[in-house]
């Protein structure tokens, strides 16, 4: 509860103008992606804006304080690995069809390692990490293929922790 109060000052405190500090009569009020991406939690991470999407409920990374706080509470170190790789596997499918397909892959790998691979390379970990999660080779990663993959290469995991 304490932790929860303090999420929500955090929450107010991106947006103070437009978060109400009563919330007893559910007001419908969603911070822009623009204070959200700004945190200093987010900012430098790669995947800022897909998090906000994924977790957002119109998708497109403004957050009501339910999504905030469900936000927070997958990306704390103290939540579970099956739900980091649930929430990274929404992460990384980029086009929302429910599988990590070659280019949601290429897009991963960018972002990872910030565009120090070479295409070749980038080609290269693709081709491995089909090899080794695509268990049932249609070339292309389903949710069960990639918590596979994460058993096998946690650092996928990496950049889905936050300390809050
Ligand atoms: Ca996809
Ligand atoms: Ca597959």
């Amino acid at each position: 509860r304490k932790e929860i109060l303090r999420l929500f000052h955090r929450y107010r405190d991106l947006a103070p103008h437009l978060v109400p500090l009563d919330y007893t009569d559910q007001p419908d009020v969603r911070v822009p992606y623009e204070f959200i991406g700004s945190m200093p939690e987010l900012k430098d991470n790669p995947f800022k804006q897909r998090i906000a999407e994924v977790f957002s409920e119109d998708g497109e990374g403004n957050m009501t304080l339910d999504d905030f706080l469900d936000m927070f509470s997958v990306l704390s170190e103290m939540a579970p690995r099956d739900l980091k790789a649930y929430y990274a596997f929404k992460i990384y499918d980029f086009n929302d069809d429910d599988f990590i397909c070659k280019s949601d892959l290429e897009k991963t790998l960018n972002k990872l390692t910030r565009n120090e691979l070479s295409k070749a390379e980038v080609d290269l970990v693709c081709k491995k990490v089909l090899n080794e999660a695509d268990m049932d080779n249609n070339g292309r990663l389903s949710l069960e293929d990639f918590q596979n993959m994460i058993a096998k290469a946690p650092e996928f995991l990496s950049t889905f922790h936050i300390r809050i």
